[in-house]
């Protein structure tokens, strides 16, 4: 959890001409949000996917098919276009898998960094 996006900068840096995408978890993004700063300030430009649930959905599985109570699962939510934002990237809320599809293209050329936030 919270590796994608420092990964993505490592196989950038490593494969500057290859597409590099990262999907990662809402909470995962959250863990790791200060790794926006590294690809501002190096320049990174890979595209991120983040599932958006407001939930560590895979913590909640379990509990829940066990007819458990959950707690602490659930969270408020950050505003991802927000904070891809502030961190010098372009963020944009798509809804489907067809618009994310969309979304992708033209991206790659980019020098920025671009943020999805993949809402349910
Ligand atoms: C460093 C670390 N902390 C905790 C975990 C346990 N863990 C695995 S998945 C998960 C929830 C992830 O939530 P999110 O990133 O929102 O992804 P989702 O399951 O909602 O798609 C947690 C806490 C982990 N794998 N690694
Ligand atoms: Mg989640």
């Amino acid at each position: 959890m919270g590796v994608a996006v420092p990964l993505a900068i490592g196989y950038k840096r490593a494969a500057p001409d290859t597409p590099v995408v990262a999907v990662v978890g809402d909470a995962g993004f959250d863990m790791t949000a200060g790794d926006l700063a590294t690809l501002r300030d190096m320049q990174v430009p890979v595209v991120i996917v983040v599932p958006v649930d407001n939930a560590l959905a895979l913590i909640e599985k379990k509990p829940t098919a066990m007819q458990l109570a959950n707690h602490g699962v659930q969270f408020v939510g950050t505003d991802i276009v927000a904070v891809a934002q502030a961190y010098g990237g372009i963020g944009e809320v798509v809804e489907s898998a067809q618009g994310l599809q969309a979304a992708f293209k033209g991206r790659f050329g980019a020098r920025h960094f671009h943020g999805f936030g993949l809402s349910d």
